[in-house]
């Protein structure tokens, strides 16, 4: 692995660190979820356990990183030889992409049976996606390009068509729900679309980079960010559709009978 520069480990290690609290404030929140009906509390343990296995994976991610550079004097950190373990995040995606899936499809509370499908042809092609990916992401800084790019383009089908069945379900499911969440639904698309794209191009700047130190920079930040807002971020935009359809229900029963 190449050196870093102090400034380069300290950015990825403040970060990972700052994840760790990150996710596990934002579990507590979820899982208090206030204001929120019953109905909708599902989504929202949801959203708190995908944080509370982001928590758990980035306290032994920034102890991976931790051990795998060492300061050698004069503002650098040099590879200890303990490689860094890959497989943490790989790990966390497995779980925590389907129960994302899961976060969505129960918040639009859609027909049981549209619901069933969308989410099982969802799940298969993200577990698809991160199992093809981890060979390619594995070989970066082998050496082995041919690798890196052959798994890469393998992972990039599934991404797609998850992007595009996503897009088009939370465009029509977007017509059909109440004027107060439809914003917020599409708010929702767009963090899924926008953090979920950070990933791959995360992967070709830290392939791209792989024996330089801003290449492994990159590729931590840039997962790392994704990971706060795809997981807490996404989490509080979930919040939001509950909350706003969950005040709906409230002001309904809450009204004074006219007959
Ligand atoms: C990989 C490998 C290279 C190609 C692609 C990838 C996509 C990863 C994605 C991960 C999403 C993770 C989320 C986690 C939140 O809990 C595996 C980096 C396309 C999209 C949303």
């Amino acid at each position: 692995m190449p050196e870093l520069s102090s400034f380069q480990y300290n950015i990825v290690y403040n970060l990972m660190s700052l994840t760790v609290a990150g996710m596990g404030a934002a579990a507590l929140f979820f899982f208090l979820s206030p204001g929120v009906d019953r109905k909708f509390k599902p989504a929202l343990v949801v959203s708190g356990i995908v944080v509370s296995i982001a928590c758990y994976h980035y306290v032994r991610i920034l102890g991976s990183f931790e051990g795998s550079y060492a300061s050698s004097g004069g503002g650098v950190y040099t590879a200890t030889g303990k490689p860094f373990n890959d497989f943490y995040r790989y790990a966390d995606w497995l779980i925590t992409v389907p129960l994302l899936m899961v976060e969505l499809v129960a918040v639009l509370a859609l027909a049981k049976d549209e619901s069933r499908k969308l989410l099982t042809r969802l799940a298969v092609a993200a577990a698809l996606m991160i199992a093809l990916g981890y060979p390619g992401e594995a070989a970066i800084g082998t050496g082995n390009d041919t690798v890196v790019w052959v798994w890469f383009v393998a992972s990039m089908l599934p991404f797609l068509y998850i992007m595009a069945t996503l897009f088009g379900t939370l465009t029509r499911a977007t017509q059909t729900q109440p004027e107060n969440v439809r914003s917020l639904l599409s708010l929702a698309r767009l963090v899924v679309i926008v953090t979920w794209s950070f990933y791959p191009i995360a992967y070709v700047i830290g392939a791209l980079g792989a024996s330089s130190g801003t290449g492994r920079t990159a590729i931590q930040v840039g997962y790392t960010l994704a990971d706060l807002t795809a997981k807490a971020g996404f989490g509080l935009v979930i919040y939001a559709i509950a909350r706003a359809k969950s005040t709906g229900t409230e002001a309904t029963v809450g009204q004074p009978r006219t007959a």
